[in-house]
């Protein structure tokens, strides 16, 4: 027998037997008349690991994925009102769009974390950038989750950004959640949108509610599982959780009509379609549950909690370079997978955020940075929520670790303790735009090196020398256009030292091998340089250059970059 016991904390973490622990509830064994408190590091660990949520929202631009995270977050009381962070103008800017320009845009530029608790799980939860200008730093989001949630608007259906990063969920091994969103505006049938899925991307679907109302009447939910109508009611700019009001299938008829009628009709037809929920298709990415949703109104959020703390995957390791897997129980190791600065323009330091593949995680410990080899101390280890940071004390599988002032992390890289492991490398993208950069006043000489340097490690843009162009003016590489003007802004506001900028006529990018950039280079409409890893690149003016190329020197071997849409 077993007796649950709340710890009590005025703040967190919570204090066990002079252990801290992240959670205030803990199952206790009792033994006749005694409880005796089995707190093995291995029993937190495995129950930690278990009750956590790690998971990207993803989808083509603007289906939704800031406005549903912060509405994640307002259900979950995780903050108190929906766009009230940043003021009243509108809800354009949420918790994860932090940064000046997606304010002004009103789009996600940069991915950002959020950890909340949820009923017993913890939910990591990484908001991406939709726009396929910054599909490096989503890719690089999907080395660090457990589970993905696709966003598609009712209205637009598979959008090509969701397909392309649907491949790369599926190749990656990435059970998917769908959510059907923007369903209090005109769109398509919901029938449609499911064998539209099933028929582009091979995904079956497994609609876990079935909408009441059609998309622009968006009146509530049956609850394929427990038959019931779930009625949700607007609240004044959608800026509070929506109430909703559970109601018995018998008495659903009376409440919504035909459109309950219709609801239960079209969902016997799913089941006679086999479109019910199977957790081993899911967790193998054959088929995906569906949920309906509007964020901006909160309706169908509880639902999609719900969801995640009890389908989705909680942290299962992760396999290292030489295919071994490295499961949760092994002492601690992280992957960084994102490296960002200017979060606060007071501090002016750059987080790594580190996601704990094994292990348990204390502040101050000391671990190893596999790529150098080198100790690495974690002193200032901190939780991130958006632009808030606070000081993290302990983190478990699962979680994201902000560590600041990590000057020799880059994204991909190790951390480890006791047991040495390397995970693989993040492929960096086949840039298709470059462009010289240029110091505009030479007084900013010093701050302008710094600030290159500085997007280099982000991965804002990728930048590239040669001998001939010099120090002053690196190539910026980028797999789109805006990936200039954030490299641009950054320079001149946070940075200090305004740049121009100058487009050099090439499109495609390949790597050489030393021994062959000389006669590479001497070729009309091909440049080499050396990107700050050490690779050296050709660039071409033209696939077709680079193809003429390859035929006239079957003997030189250049090798592709990742190209962008995975
Ligand atoms: N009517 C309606 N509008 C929504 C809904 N969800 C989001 N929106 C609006 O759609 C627009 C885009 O929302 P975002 O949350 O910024 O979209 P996003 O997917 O994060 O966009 P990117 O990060 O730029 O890819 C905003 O104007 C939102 O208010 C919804 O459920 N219903
Ligand atoms: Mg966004």
């Amino acid at each position: 027998m077993t007796i649950r016991i709340r710890l009590r904390a005025t703040s967190h973490p919570y204090r066990l037997q002079n252990r801290f622990v992240s959670s205030p509830i803990i199952d206790l064994p009792v033994r006749a008349n005694t409880i005796s408190c089995d707190m093995s590091d291995s029993t937190l660990l495995t129950a930690e690991a278990q009750r956590r949520r790690t998971f990207a929202v993803i989808s083509h631009p603007d289906a939704g994925k800031s406005t549903l995270t912060e509405a994640l977050a307002l259900h979950a009381r995780a903050i108190t009102e929906a766009g009230a962070i940043h003021g009243k103008a509108g809800r354009r800017s949420t918790v994860s769009d932090w940064m000046e320009m997606e304010k002004a845009r009103g789009i996600s530029i940069t991915s950002t974390a959020l950890q909340f608790p949820y009923r017993d799980c913890v939910i990591n939860l990484l908001d991406t950038p939709g726009h396929a200008d910054f599909s490096e730093d989503t890719y690089r989001v999907l080395t660090a989750v457990d589970c993905a949630v696709m966003l598609i608007d009712a209205a637009k259906g598979l959008e090509p950004q969701t397909l392309k990063l649907f491949q790369v969920c599926k190749h990656r091994g990435i059970p998917i959640i769908t959510v059907i969103n923007k369903w209090d505006r005109p769109g398509r049938h919901a029938l449609e949108l499911m064998d539209e899925i099933h028929e582009r991307i091979g995904l079956r679907t497994a609609p876990l509610t079935w909408p009441v109302g059609i998309a622009g009447d968006f009146k509530g939910v049956l609850d394929r599982r427990s038959g019931e109508f779930i009625r949700f009611t607007r609240t004044a700019g959608g800026a509070t959780a929506a109430p909703e009001e559970h109601i018995a299938a018998a008495d659903a008829g009376a409440a919504a009509g035909v459109d309950w009628e219709t609801a239960v009709e079209e969902s016997e037809l799913l089941s006679a379609d086999g479109s019910d929920y199977d957790r081993d298709a899911f967790l193998s990415g054959e088929s995906s549950p569906v949920l309906f949703t509007s964020a901006a109104l909160n309706f169908g959020v509880n639902q999609l909690l719900d969801m995640l703390v009890s389908l989705a995957p909680s942290p299962g390791g992760a396999v290292d370079v030489e295919g071994t897997r490295r499961p949760v129980e092994s002492p601690f190791s992280a992957f960084v997978f994102k490296v960002q600065a200017g979060m606060d323009s007071s501090h002016r330091d750059r987080i790594a955020y580190a996601r704990v593949i094994s292990g348990t995680f204390e502040r101050g410990d000391v671990l190893t940075h596999a790529a150098t080899g080198k100790p690495f101390v974690t002193k200032y280890a901190q939780s991130v929520f958006g632009q808030q940071r606070s000081t993290l004390d302990d983190a478990w599988p699962g979680d994201v670790i902000g560590l600041a002032n990590a000057a020799a992390l880059r994204p991909g890289d190790t951390l480890y303790r006791d047991v040495p492991v390397q995970f693989p490398p993040i492929p960096s993208f086949s840039p298709e735009y470059f462009a010289v950069a240029r110091n505009v006043d030479p007084s900013k000489h010093k701050q302008f090196r710094k600030g290159i340097e500085q997007l280099d490690q982000e991965g804002v843009v990728q930048v590239l020398r040669s001998d001939k162009r010099g120090e002053q003016a690196p190539v910026l590489a980028a797999v789109g256009p805006m990936q200039f003007e954030v490299a641009t802004h950054r320079m001149a506001t946070e940075i200090g030292a305004a740049i121009s900028l100058e487009s050099l006529p090439y499109q495609v990018a390949r790597i050489v091998d030393p021994e062959d950039a000389e006669f590479v280079n001497r070729q009309v409409s091909a440049e080499v340089l050396t990107r700050t890893d050490g690779v050296m690149l050709v660039l071409f003016s033209t696939p077709w250059r680079l193809e003429g190329f390859q035929r006239d020197n079957p003997s030189i071997t250049l090798r592709s970059l990742v190209a962008a849409d995975g």
